[in-house]
């Protein structure tokens, strides 16, 4: 592959729905440019970016990957996203890394939840886009409908530039109009080949209401286009494309192609309007970042001149390779070999084996220019988000807001002996990807996982295994329980031991009496003439904050009261600091029963956005999980609903949102209050943990 320059290149990410066709259409367009030798199939596994044995096997993208597509003297950078919202880190990654997006939609479907969100990506970082209308050959495709969903639920601007001849079985062209010509797909068509006739004329109806649409809605982001239209002027095609290519750069114009990539259809005309029609990186507003240490904002040129700048936006781990590290340039070029500095971490790496990827496939390339996308295997201390520059120049980007995770479950390992294990390789899979995260739960015993969806958290358990060989099972986070104290008691706690040589002694009186919720513990020396001397005061209270970890409900630690010493006695020679702690945690035991303990839980407060269509049945899932609904109000053009739901009963409830939603309620939660749980709960929660403690025991 030849060494392009930064005005050659084009930095696109396929972005939408889940299935939405994306993978096959990379493949396609690689294909068709004729820079991969093969067209490859999601179904038979050979598609160029779905190729991880994960994605082979499931039929689905799991990681973002690159392809390259040769054309037109232009290097176009594909980036391959998943749909699925458990993936959906890799979709921002990839939107992030890209000047540019293709947008595609199902001709079936319309505009789903996925293809939403990756809208939203695309809005946040302000990437000129375009859509596809894919599967134009499938049963039920409809173009208008599909078009009329993109007006109504993503924008108003979207505008075709083709339209198909036929759908579904008859699907077998598309008329371009800019070149107001008609392509004809040939049976047998295996690279996008076609043959170009005038517009049908059964077709010129539509051919001229489209075509004046397209002009008009381009002259109208122009003034002196539009007052050269309105004076009954021809707009020349470069002029206007052009002109589509300003508008698309200020978000005033999306323009619709429509195809079927598993035939090539409308491959060819995809590939010539992303290298017209998407700018360059030279073309992009520059970045912002900030110098190391003395955080002094700078802006960065995508020019070769600037100091070399580079964001990891993904790093995988290869079965015989390691660590494959995707980076883009933002700021000056870099060469095979070259040590580069990653300030943050203090680490110098040497790119080795500099590399441009096509699917699994990486060529060694002895150059790489500002703005464009490289491969590096085997750094040793660099991972997703990090910034790479020089030692000279230390500089660092704003990092990818990476989704937070929405869902928790517990690991554990199947063989005793494995917990390192599988700490190092949950560690080593957060670097990999920023929207898993991981934690030691001391108070649970528990290890916790938190991922964007079910699918996600078996994928990383799938790679714990495969990578690390550590096999763990999913489970249910524990919750962690209090209990606390409502009525008031007083007694006595005696330790005392007589066994030959010197005693034990220790004797206290304590009185115990709530605190409202939110207080803690409390410690009152109320003693007098010292009938305990005061140097094994707080031995005493050492033995009830121990004590108090196991209350006298189910053993949860007890919370919210207060202790008050009152009385002791002592003895000259036995007397030590020991035996006073036992007299503590002897009282604290004899007392806590009497004084009506019940047990608390943690109630979580929660908001949930969602169309209003599901509203209802969101605040009915929410009361049947004990929530207590405490408002709703109108934000955009969701409806969020705000709870209290007790955490026990949110178990993947990410889960039941998104199919109540279908797909498109979100939520966040963060924990509120503990409030006494019910009896009937409470009694079987007493059960559940008595089960443990035996199960323990074994
Ligand atoms: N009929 C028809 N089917 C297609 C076409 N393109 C893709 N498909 C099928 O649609 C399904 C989804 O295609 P993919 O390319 O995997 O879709 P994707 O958008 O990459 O899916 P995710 O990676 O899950 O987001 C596969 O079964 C493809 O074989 C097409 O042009 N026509
Ligand atoms: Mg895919």
């Amino acid at each position: 592959m030849r060494i392009y320059k930064t005005g050659e290149i084009r930095n696109v990410a396929v972005v939408g729905h889940g299935a939405s066709g994306k993978t096959s259409l990379v493949d396609a367009l690689a294909f068709v440019a004729g820079t991969s030798k093969r067209h490859g199939s999601v179904k038979d596994g050979t598609a160029l970016t779905d190729y991880t044995a994960d994605e082979i096997e499931r039929k689905y993208s799991i990681n973002l990957a690159l392809a390259v597509a040769e054309w037109m003297d232009t290097k176009l950078n594909l980036i391959d996203t998943p749909g699925y919202l458990d993936f959906t880190g890799d979709a921002l990654a990839g939107v992030w890394a890209a000047d540019g997006a293709v947008v595609v939609v199902s001709a079936t479907a319309g505009v789903e939840v996925g293809t939403e969100k990756v809208w939203d990506y695309c809005e946040q970082r302000r990437v000129p886009r375009m859509f596809f209308v894919s599967l134009m050959d499938k049963e039920h495709a409809d173009f208008e409908k599909v078009f009329a969903s993109i007006k109504n639920r993503l924008t108003p601007k979207v505008i075709p530039v083709e339209i198909p001849v036929g759908e579904g079985a008859e699907f077998h062209g598309i008329i371009n109009l800019f070149s107001k010509k008609c392509h004809l797909y040939k049976k047998g068509t295996k690279s996008g080949e076609y043959e170009e006739v005038d517009v049908p004329s059964e077709y010129q109806d539509r051919f001229t209401k489209y075509s004046q649409e397209l002009i008009e809605s381009i002259a109208a982001t122009d003034d002196a286009l539009l007052e050269r239209y309105l004076g009954g002027e021809e707009i020349g095609r470069d002029e206007a494309i052009r002109a589509m290519k300003a508008g698309m750069a200020r978000g005033e114009l999306y323009p619709l192609f429509c195809g079927a990539a598993e035939q090539t259809f409308g491959t060819r005309a995809l590939l010539s309007k992303m290298v017209e029609l998407l700018p360059s990186p030279a073309e992009r507003p520059p970045v912002t970042a900030e110098t190391w240490g003395k955080v002094e904002q700078i802006t960065l040129q995508p020019d070769d001149a600037g100091p070399f700048v580079a964001q990891v936006f993904k790093t995988i781990s290869e079965p015989h390779v390691g660590d494959v590290t995707f980076f883009r340039i933002y700021s000056g070029s870099v060469k095979n070999g070259q040590d580069v500095f990653n300030a943050p971490r203090q680490a110098t790496e040497k790119l080795n084996h500099l590399c441009v990827a096509v699917g699994k496939e990486r060529t060694e390339i002895s150059e790489l220019h500002a703005g464009d996308i490289g491969v590096v295997a085997k750094l040793r201390d660099t991972h997703t988000n990090d910034t790479l520059s020089t030692q000279a120049r230390s500089i660092v980007l704003a990092k990818i807001p990476f989704p937070e995770p929405v869902i928790t479950v517990s690991v554990e390992v199947k063989q005793r002996g494995e917990e390192d294990k599988l700490s190092t390789g949950l560690h080593k899979l957060h670097e990999e990807d920023p929207t898993f995260h991981h934690e030691y739960n001391a108070e649970l015993g528990q290890t916790l996982i938190r991922g964007l969806g079910e699918r996600h958290l078996e994928i990383v358990v799938g790679r714990l295994a495969r990578k690390f060989g550590v096999h763990a099972i999913i489970g249910k986070p524990k919750i962690a329980y209090r209990e606390t104290l409502r009525g008031k008691g007083e007694g006595q706690g005696k330790h005392k031991k007589q066994t030959g040589g010197r005693g034990q002694y220790g004797d206290c009186w304590i009185r115990i009496a709530p605190l409202p919720r939110g207080s803690g513990f409390e410690f009152d020396d109320q003693i007098v003439g010292g009938v305990i001397p005061r140097q094994y005061i707080p031995a005493v209270e050492k033995g009830i904050v121990e004590a108090k970890e196991r209350g006298p409900v189910a053993g949860y630690p007890v919370v919210d009261f207060k202790v008050e010493l009152f009385d002791g006695s002592y003895h000259d020679v036995d007397s030590n600091e020991m035996s006073f702690k036992m007299a503590g945690i002897l009282a604290f035991r004899n007392v806590s029963p009497s004084c009506k303990p019940v047990l608390l839980e943690p109630i979580m407060e929660v908001e949930v956005w969602t169309p209003d269509e599901y509203q209802g049945a969101v605040m009915g899932d929410l009361s049947s999980r004990r929530g207590q609904i405490l408002g709703t109000e109108p934000d955009g053009k969701l409806v969020k609903v705000k709870a209290h739901v007790p955490e026990a009963d949110l178990d993947r409830y990410a889960t039941s949102l998104h199919s109540i939603t279908h797909g498109r309620g979100t939520y966040r939660q963060k924990f509120h209050t503990y409030e006494q749980v019910p009896p009937d709960v409470a009694s079987r929660v007493v059960d559940a943990r008595k089960k443990e403690h035996e199960e323990e025991k074994e």
